[in-house]
């Protein structure tokens, strides 16, 4: 009965798409049905705060050359090498880098008086004498390049159509989580997902490196963690870890990127790695066995025990030195095996301890059950079944100062399968089609609960890897439902679905043509 009617529910959603897509509009070609081409403005994701397409615009061709001066800055020239880099394979052109402001080509300007939004923004013009970007900050220069990117064809020299781009993002915060845990990923294959959403503004990466069934990064004075207990994962595999190496080159290529690492080791619970690996982690002294399996809430870290704290000060004081950002996680998460008042104790040392490190303290809003430090930043993962008292913790949580991170897993979490064809993916927060995860305002989420929109330090999209195991599952689950994070953390909004499907639809060759296994949702109306 359940599945017949989600199965209806689809179809009738099916047919609202289509009818949607046919509408006629000022894009759309009346009597094919189908709606034309977007213009190259119209079709940037995430959509600018404005934009204004007038006159002819800017042919780049074999003469083009980036120009990242006057005044020779350094990290200018790096961001002008990056977007040779990522113009040069689909243009065909060999686009150098020179120093210099003038004459024609792609301008590169650092102005720290420039009238644009905030450090992330920028502005874009284009005429024939060239493209200028112009930002306060290299970041912002680096969002502009990504803009361009997108004005510019999948394969081919091109043209930048004649115009101007004001733009700036909603929110500071507009993050993607990658479970390491529960699935080893390697570094590389980071890498590339890194890339896949630094292009459309996405700027944090969280990576949740620990749990039950696997510790996937290397602590110099806890070394049987990764050792032993990074050899396993769900399913049995080999599992794997990365070195403080792999990690710092990690953080240093995101970062090159304007994406900031966020490492979570996720406690007091979700600790069975550590406890398979080190007997005096737990109250009885005994080593558990590695776990494989996709349970959740049945482990914890001794609360009681000193040497608890020794290990969590000296695995987060690692972390906390080769990691330049400013939040740690320390997860907080469905501790259901540690008492509410140990836990709350647990938390308070933990977070003094995240303190000490000199960095600020990211937890999963259970921690508004208990004493959240100053300043500690909760991230909000219910979902539109979340009863009431547990959103006024969070509420009051916010109205005291914290800021929040909204992930609601019915919405943001990438490892709920979309629909009922969908193989990998759980499904415990229902169904998320790709209009589920964008069509709602992160600003207004929490309102009735009393949280204000000032609370809202961003989004995040989080991909738990309980049943995702190869970079084709993670890219399916990924896209294209990752593009409404990035739209709704980045855009001003209102959500306008019929408008932004054909914004997603038009980002398709592109998904193609970087050779990215996107899942071709039938709410979507790909040409
Ligand atoms: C929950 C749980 C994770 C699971 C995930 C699966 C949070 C914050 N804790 O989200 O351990 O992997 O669901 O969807």
């Amino acid at each position: 009965m359940r599945v017949l009617r989600r199965t209806l529910g689809t179809l009738l959603f099916l047919g609202a798409a289509v009818s949607c897509a046919a509408s006629p509009d000022a894009d759309a070609r009346p009597g094919d049905g189908r709606p034309a081409a977007l213009a190259p403005y119209a079709q940037l994701l995430p959509a600018p705060a404005s934009a204004r397409a007038e006159g002819p615009g800017y042919a780049v061709g074999a003469g083009t050359v980036i120009r990242t001066g006057p005044g020779g800055d350094e990290e200018v020239r790096r961001v002008g090498e990056l977007l040779a880099d990522q113009l040069r394979a689909p243009s065909g052109l060999p686009l150098p880098v020179v120093d210099g402001a003038g004459g024609d080509g792609i301008r590169l300007r650092l102005d720290a008086g420039a009238e644009v939004t905030g450090v992330e923004g920028y502005r874009l013009e284009a005429d024939p004498g060239g493209v200028t970007l112009t930002a306060r900050t290299p970041a912002g220069l680096f969002h502009a390049g990504q803009t361009l990117r997108q004005l510019l064809p999948v394969a081919g020299p091109g043209t930048v159509p004649g115009g101007e781009i004001t733009d700036a993002p909603r929110f500071a915060y507009r993050g993607a989580m990658l479970d390491i845990a529960r699935h080893h990923f390697t570094a590389e294959q980071v890498k590339r997902y890194v890339d896949q959403l630094a292009q459309y503004k996405v700027n944090t990466l969280h990576l949740h490196l620990t749990d039950d069934q696997g510790w996937r990064i290397a602590i110099d004075s806890w070394p049987r963690l990764a050792e032993y207990g990074g050899g396993s994962e769900v399913g049995g595999g080999p599992g794997g870890y990365w070195t403080k190496d792999e990690y710092r080159d990690l953080v240093a290529y995101a970062g090159e990127r304007y994406v900031d690492v966020v490492p979570e080791i996720d406690m007091p619970g979700h600790v069975n790695a550590a406890q398979a690996s080190y007997a005096e982690l737990n109250c009885d002294g005994k080593a558990r066995e590695r776990y494989t399996g996709i349970k959740v809430g049945f482990s914890s870290l001794c609360v009681g025990k000193e040497r608890t704290y020794e290990f969590i000060d000296e695995v987060l004081g690692e972390l906390a030195d080769m990691t330049p950002g400013r939040y740690l996680h320390i997860g907080g998460d469905e501790a259901h095996s540690t008492p509410a008042a140990d836990y709350a104790a647990f938390m308070d040392r933990a977070q003094q301890i995240v303190g000490r490190h000199g960095k600020t303290v990211v937890a999963w809003h259970q921690l508004a059950t208990a004493r959240p430090a100053p300043g500690a930043v909760l991230q909000y993962w219910g979902h539109d079944r979340t009863g009431a008292a547990e959103k006024a913790a969070v509420a009051a949580a916010a109205k005291a100062g914290h800021p929040l991170i909204l992930s609601p897993a019915d919405r943001l979490y990438l490892d709920m399968k979309y629909d009922l064809t969908t193989k990998p993916g759980l499904a415990w927060a229902g169904f998320v089609p790709v209009r589920r995860a964008y069509d709602w305002n992160p600003g207004t989420y929490l309102a009735a609960a009393g949280v204000p929109q000032s609370a809202v330090l961003g989004v995040e999209a989080p991909l738990w890897t309980e049943t995702i195991a190869t970079r084709a599952d993670l890219e399916f689950m990924a896209f294209p439902r990752v593009l409404g994070l990035a739209e709704l953390g980045w855009s001003q909004g209102p959500a306008d679905w019929s408008e932004y499907s054909r914004r997603v639809a038009a980002q398709g060759p592109r998904l193609d043509a970087q050779d990215i296994t996107y899942y071709r949702a039938p709410d979507v109306p790909w040409s």
